[in-house]
């Protein structure tokens, strides 16, 4: 593997093994493949296309991120944030709002192409990573393979033997997964939040399990015995960590770049495909500056066309196709199958003499695991809350098995896409928490904190996902391999082939499917 070219350094914007200024425009803007986006699905696909010795370009519309700032570092932390924050906001938008009701959470900052993103429509925003890398730039690293009992109802018309044998596997090897050691886990002091909430799930009879993770806890060890820079310890998450954060970068990216034949440009959104009478796919991508200006408006031409724009990007560009004509093919089920994979962030107050600790990773390890009850099935990480001073919270982003879905439609007026998931929907999942944790703090004599997320007081954030899934379902808008119905050589790679809900933090998954999509691809549809 090679580490990504310094292009970004320089003010170039495309990387490659060689230096960026060698890649001819011209051998790029046409190539045999092309790649949208650069989260999990896009560098599964660009690496294999890699090794099968096709030429292949990637396409992601964020920022390289190997540049350190001033301050000597790539990004900024959730305590001290600035421009590298956030993409292109004045104030910062983090998932926890407030703390006593104080607004003192969030900060003012420059509008810049920084790395997390808050997408939002009427009733629930989204956030997703911007960069190369994706969602693995920003996200908590629980890399959990789902239940196969519920990975099988999700997708009955997939192997899930062959999946559980080959490609799961698969996946968390090339992802670099492994797991805390337990003997530290019990003494460290920065994993006393994670204990307090086991002991509290224990005393409701609930069951607790360790999640695997793509953080290096080796180095966390280090971090933690003041030998090495600390990043997980040092409250660096969603706005990325300078260390020890096993990101798509260091692992099947640099891995696609080392095959020669992978280049990636950045800073380009692509905001339109159509079809030549060849048969190639014609997209059309706005290059922007650090201003968010759009400098230059490009073309590409490929055989082969691979989306990986994640659950909001891929669905926005088929139903923006469809819905302007430029695909006409596409069929009903594009835009369909939405779910924020249950997902519902809340906080519970402590007993003074339960302290969680003002020293926190930010990496979770654990979660109550109550999916087995079938009454109301839910999946709770323990989360940190990392302030450097004691606050008796205990912080859970629980995942319920909510049936609800909802569309995306395009909007002409915007020439984007609305989200048809309404607030009574997400009722289902904040109510599927509360079952739960009224269970957890009935038990320990606790009570929630309503101080969180805003004013006026909120108990339960239902109105925002770390985890958007679907919009181009496996089997629906696609074959049961990711092939889009009613295009050849058009295919989805990620999130959105997910049906809304897959019970577990879902970038494994996301993998896994993505392999299995590759491995399929290559064998039967790149032969001469
Ligand atoms: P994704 O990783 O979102 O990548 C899509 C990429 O495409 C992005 O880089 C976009 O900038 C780019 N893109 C989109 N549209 C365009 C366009 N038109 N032109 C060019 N580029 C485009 O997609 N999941 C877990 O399993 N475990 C966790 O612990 C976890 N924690 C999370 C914490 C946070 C704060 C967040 C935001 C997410 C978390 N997730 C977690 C979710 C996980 O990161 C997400 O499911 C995956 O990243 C989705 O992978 P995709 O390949 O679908």
């Amino acid at each position: 593997m090679v580490a990504l070219q310094t292009a970004a350094a320089s003010g170039l914007t495309r990387i490659g093994l060689e230096s960026a200024s060698a890649v001819e425009p011209a051998a790029v803007d046409n190539a045999p493949a092309i790649v949208v986006g650069s989260g999990y699905g896009a560098a599964v696909a660009a690496l294999r296309l890699g090794q099968a010795g096709i030429r292949t370009l990637m396409i992601e519309m964020g920022r390289l991120w190997n540049t350190a700032g001033s301050d000597g570092k790539v990004f900024c932390s959730t305590a001290s944030p600035d421009q590298r924050s956030m993409w292109f906001r004045t104030r910062t938008e983090a998932p926890l709002a407030t703390f006593l009701w104080l607004d003192v959470v969030n900060k003012d900052i420059s509008p810049y192409p920084g790395v997390l993103d808050r997408v939002h429509f009427a009733d629930m925003s989204v956030f997703v990573g911007r960069g190369v890398g994706g969602g693995s730039l920003v996200n908590g690293c629980m890399a959990v393979t789902p239940l196969k009992s519920y990975f099988a109802e999700q997708f009955p018309t997939v192997d899930a033997d062959e999946m559980y044998a080959t490609y799961f596997p698969r996946a968390n090897a090339m992802l670099g997964v492994n797991t805390v050691d337990p003997a530290w886990f019990e003494s460290t002091e920065w994993y006393r939040f994670t204990r307090i909430s086991r002991k509290h799930a224990q005393n409701t009879g609930l069951r607790t399990t360790f999640v695997p993770s793509t953080y290096d806890f080796a180095y966390m060890q280090k971090e933690a015995a003041g030998t090495a820079t600390k990043s997980a310890l040092a409250q660096e998450v969603i706005y990325g960590n300078n260390h020890g954060k096993k990101s798509l970068d260091k692992t099947y990216l640099a891995a696609a770049l080392g095959t020669g034949n992978v280049t990636i440009t950045t800073m380009e959104r692509v905001r339109a495909i159509s079809r030549a009478s060849d048969g190639s796919y014609v997209l059309t991508a706005d290059r922007i500056n650090d201003a968010g200006t759009v400098v230059e408006t490009k073309q590409y031409s490929c055989t082969y066309l691979f989306l990986g724009g994640g659950s909001l990007g891929t669905t926005e560009l088929l139903v923006r196709a469809r819905d302007t004509g430029t695909l006409p093919a596409l069929n009903a089920s594009v835009g369909a199958g939405w779910g924020p994979n249950g997902n519902t962030m809340l906080g519970r107050a402590n007993h003074l003499w339960d302290t969680v600790g003002a020293n926190q990773s930010t990496m979770p390890v654990m979660g109550i695991d109550d999916w087995a009850n079938t009454a109301n099935p839910v999946f709770a990480e323990i989360a940190p809350l990392p302030t450097g001073l004691e606050h008796w919270v205990s912080l859970y982003l629980a995942i319920t098995k909510n049936p609800q879905r909802a569309a995306f439609t395009y909007d002409s007026a915007t020439d984007g896409v609305k989200l048809g998931w309404t607030a009574a929907q997400s009722a289902v999942s904040s109510g599927m928490a509360k079952k739960l944790f009224d269970r957890i703090n009935s038990a320990n004599v606790t009570i929630y904190r309503t101080d969180l997320f805003g004013t006026p007081s909120r108990t339960f954030a239902d109105d925002f996902t770390y985890h958007p899934l679907g919009g181009c379902v496996l089997g629906k808008a696609t074959d049961n391999y990711g092939r889009v119905k009613g295009y050849s050589k058009l295919y989805v790679t990620d999130g959105s082939l997910v049906p809304g809900s897959i019970g577990v933090n879902p970038f494994v998954t996301i993998t896994a499917l993505a392999e299995r999509t590759m491995a399929r691809v290559l064998v039967e549809d790149t032969a001469p």
